[in-house]
């Protein structure tokens, strides 16, 4: 029989049956060895499962991916795919407490565009703004740093949600985005991923935990990535949170796709296939130097290239 696989945990897959049955199975040994080569079977995957004679399940066929969510995986190499067949990356920043980093969510949004998949930001933790306004560590540049990113990314395209779970402001619009097909929520570890699933659907109990004391960032609470059916429709992943994070799975050339303000600029390009790094005349660099492309964007862009052209 078909089914989804919903979570991964020591060798042993969660699939929910298309008849709505839960089964644990296990994966027949030409898989394994597959798995091992890091082809993995992931969350989101479509299976075809097989109930032997003793009651156990093996997961006897993987059906090919519709999308993926691929990075790169440590030191470079390789892709960690995270979820497979979502329709929608959900990238989960804090306002503060971790602040957002710029860097890491330009790489995270280009991780949608390489993916192909429709891409949304959120702002959680917005009860903390009035917080940083009045005091705190570096008040002025957290402000400082969520309103002009906010501005930024809403300037490129990105819809952009502004959430907590503790005042619930914005959690009807995640909802509302969330019911839609499969989304797979990624970002920072202590954004508060799972404590807005929680908030948004009831009961769900998954694990959050507190920032660490000493150094403010999340403490990776959430270990495998799991696929959640909402009440309302749609499914959702909640994924462990990193903090460092590549692209993978994009040619060098395709990668001024994933910088949608890139492509008014691209047609001042002198030439075919500029690469926007070194040749002359080149549109992109000089809206950079008008101050019309974000210079810290235009560097993500720089890094990536580098990455991709070095694998
Ligand atoms: N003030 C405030 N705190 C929040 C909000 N959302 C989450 N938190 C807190 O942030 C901390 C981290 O939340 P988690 O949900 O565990 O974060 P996560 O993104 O799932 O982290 P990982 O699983 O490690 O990737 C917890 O102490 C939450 O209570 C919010 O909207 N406002
Ligand atoms: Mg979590
Ligand atoms: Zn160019």
């Amino acid at each position: 029989m078909k089914g989804t696989v919903h979570e991964s945990s020591g060798g042993v897959y969660r699939v929910l049956t298309d008849s709505g049955d839960w089964l644990d199975a296990s994966l027949r040994g030409r898989l394994k060895r597959q798995a091992r080569t890091g082809d993995r079977v992931v969350i989101g995957d479509r299976v075809e499962v097989a109930l032997d004679p003793d009651g156990s399940a093996t997961v006897e066929v993987v059906y090919p991916r519709i999308s993926e969510v691929a990075r790169r995986g440590p030191g470079g190499r390789g892709a960690k795919v995270v979820a497979a067949n979502v329709d929608r990356l959900v990238v989960v920043a804090a306002v503060a407490r971790p602040a957002p980093g710029q860097a890491l969510l330009d790489r995270l949004l280009a991780i949608g565009a390489a993916n192909h998949l429709e891409t949304v930001l959120v702002f959680n933790k917005i009860d903390l703004v009035p917080e940083i306004a009045a005091a705190g560590d570096a008040p002025h540049e957290a402000r400082a740093s969520f309103h002009r990113l906010a501005r930024l990314y809403r300037s490129i395209g990105y819809p952009v949600l502004e959430t907590s779970a503790v005042s619930g402001r914005g959690l009807d619009s995640l909802r509302d985005f969330l019911s839609r097909g499969s989304s797979a929520l990624i970002g920072p570890s202590g954004a508060g991923k799972s404590t807005l699933l929680n908030a948004v659907q009831p009961g769900l109990n998954l694990r959050t935990g507190e920032l660490s004391h000493r150094k403010g960032r999340g403490r990776q609470t959430t270990v495998n990535a799991r696929l959640i059916p909402l009440d309302g429709g749609g499914l959702v992943a909640d994924t462990p949170g990193f903090s460092d994070v590549g692209v993978w799975g994009v040619e060098p050339r395709e990668l001024e796709h994933c910088f949608p303000e890139f492509a008014v600029h691209r047609e001042g390009c002198r030439f075919r296939g500029c690469s926007h790094l070194h040749e002359p005349d080149c549109g992109v660099r000089e809206a950079l130097e008008r101050g019309e492309v974000d210079p810290v964007r235009y560097e993500g862009y720089r890094g990536l290239m580098e990455e991709a052209v070095g694998s």
